[in-house]
């Protein structure tokens, strides 16, 4: 069963509930994570927490608790899960106000869910994805700058409704340069000529936490890294490809556009670092 903690307190799941009158409902006015435990271990706890921080600075919403605190309200309700693996939402929404967007009389409400995951199939990490570019653009980064993790999730919603009605389970989103950004909750990575590339922050995506573990992972290995920006020809013509996320740590995609990536398998340098990937969570 799931853990659920609401403002400072564990609640039963009839229990965990919001306003309609909260402005993250009303607005997808918030900012919100998604942690892994694995062995009973919050994995890059502190790198989750900081990004959250930053996020609700960006939207000048404040947590109303300190960082140190919010950790141990996540570690108390892993502990109130019980099992050793699991899957953490930490959602901050700017709480109750009134029915218009001005936020001054909200107060902001913190959640924690700890329950189970859900996985891709299991079969898709030794035969690779099939993705398709979506027509969505990624937001403008002058707009509602990807970096940070809102609420508001209709961009990504809209290129992964895409991606589903193509058949497939996820999707290119580029920036409104034509530039390959993300995916709609994934990171993207290429391989060419030995070097693992991914597009820079500036491409407008999430930093995400996945990411910058398998940059890390790389080079540690003696693989040469580089943060630039990528076209659909670079991944048209890519020896191999890879997806990113806390929910889906290292995936392979073997077709794109329905044009083959590569040999069409997975390739060799994807099959590594989901390796290190996989023992370095479970570390
Ligand atoms: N890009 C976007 C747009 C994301 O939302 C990532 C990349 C990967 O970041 P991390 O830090 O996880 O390596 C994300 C995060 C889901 C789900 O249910 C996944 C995310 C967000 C919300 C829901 O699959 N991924």
């Amino acid at each position: 069963m799931a853990a659920i903690y609401l403002n400072g307190k564990l609640v039963d799941r009839a229990d965990a509930v919001v306003s309609v009158y909260d402005h993250g409902f009303l607005y997808g006015d918030g900012v919100f994570e998604g942690i892994r435990v694995y062995n009973g271990k919050i994995f890059k706890h502190q790198e989750h927490i900081q990004r959250l921080y930053e996020s609700a600075r960006a939207i000048l919403l404040e947590i109303p608790l300190p960082p140190e605190s919010l950790m141990q309200a996540i570690e108390q309700t892993v502990r109130a899960f019980g099992k050793p693996d699991g899957y953490i939402r930490v959602v901050i929404t700017r709480g109750p106000g009134n029915l218009g967007i001005d936020p001054r009389k909200c107060e902001p409400q913190v959640i924690v869910i700890v329950d189970d995951i859900q996985l891709y199939p299991k079969e898709l990490y030794e035969s690779g994805l099939e993705i398709v570019t979506a027509a969505t653009i990624r937001n403008h980064s002058n707009a509602l700058n990807p970096r940070i993790k809102s609420l508001n999730y209709l961009n990504n919603i809209l290129a992964k409704l895409e991606a589903i009605r193509a058949g497939c389970l996820e999707a290119i989103m580029l920036n409104t340069k034509g530039e390959v950004a993300e995916c709609t909750a994934d990171n993207i990575f290429l391989v060419k000529n030995g070097i693992v590339k991914t597009p820079p922050p500036d491409a407008g995506i999430l930093l995400g936490i996945t990411r910058n573990t398998i940059l890390d992972l790389a080079r540690a290995d003696g693989i040469p890294t580089l943060e630039c920006a990528l076209t659909r020809l670079d991944v048209y013509t890519a020896d191999e490809c890879f997806l990113t996320g806390t929910g889906a740590e290292v995936i392979p995609v073997v077709k794109v556009d329905a044009r083959p990536i590569g040999s069409g398998k997975p390739g060799p340098i994807t099959r590594q670092l989901r390796q290190r990937y996989q023992t370095l969570v479970r570390e």
